[in-house]
């Protein structure tokens, strides 16, 4: 006897055809997060992982870079900024929509599907071999936070988005009771150099100010020159996590 189910099905005008279900098939789905992946396997380690952050929505799954080591792990590299390009991309769309899968010295990529697997964001500038210069991190953020976050990558778009979504506040610790910097900013000056967090500095003669904020040499290329018409340092790169 064939496996699964067989009969016939009538419409509502007398219609009616035979069918056959199939015996069941479980599908297999990615996991929407690298945080899905250490939830279920407490085990898991850093490392690349298959995802696929909106399920059964049309963006594919892709790989990703997951960090299940730091500040309880579960993170979920979307963001990546070379160390060799200058800095100041006007649109999400200029990126490579796949984001390295190392956060060592990567190459730049940013993940554009939806965020709504996702809560927490930690975004780390002016990173080097040593470290990184600053981190900043939020948590329990609405969809909406975390995509006017991603548009800090991408000035224009930003510009025309944040009347709607201002920048949420950061702390520059992992802990909840680290000191909160409004909007993410150490001083209200957006072209003050020592911003912790969600890059940007909309100034139009200086958003070239953005990123990577490090060393600059001039001869080098980077991510860093804060000045009009960008070269960076290549010295330093931006990581953009979210759990
Ligand atoms: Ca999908």
């Amino acid at each position: 006897m064939q496996e699964g189910y067989q009969g016939t099905s009538y419409g509502p005008n007398n219609d009616s055809g035979d069918f056959t279900l199939g015996p069941k098939v479980n599908i297999v789905t990615a996991p929407v997060s690298c945080a899905q992946i250490l939830s279920e396997n407490p085990e898991a380690t850093s490392g690349v992982y298959s995802i696929d952050p909106d399920g059964e929505g049309a963006q594919d799954s892709f790989e990703a870079y997951c960090d299940m080591d730091t500040d309880e792990g579960g993170w979920t590299l979307i963001g990546t900024y070379a160390r060799t390009k200058p800095g100041g991309k006007e649109r999400i769309s200029e990126y490579s929509p796949l984001p390295a899968v190392t956060a060592t010295d990567p190459a730049t990529g940013l993940y554009q599907g939806s965020l709504s697997a996702f809560r927490d964001v930690r975004e780390q500038v002016a990173c080097d071999f040593a470290g990184c210069k600053s981190t900043a991190y939020q948590s329990s953020l609405k969809e909406a936070e975390l995509d006017m976050i991603r548009y800090t990558w991408c000035y224009k778009d930003q510009q025309e988005n944040q009347s709607t979504t201002p920048l949420p506040d950061c702390r520059s610790r992992y802990v909840a009771n680290g000191t909160t910097y409004a909007n993410c900013l150490i001083d209200p000056d957006r072209n003050n150099m020592n911003v912790v967090g969600w890059q940007r500095d909309i100034h139009s003669s200086h958003h070239s100010c953005w990123l990577g904020h490090g060393l600059h040499t001039p001869w080098a290329k980077g991510t860093a020159q804060c000045s009009f018409n960008a070269q960076g340092n290549g010295t330093r790169w931006g990581l953009l996590w979210v759990r």
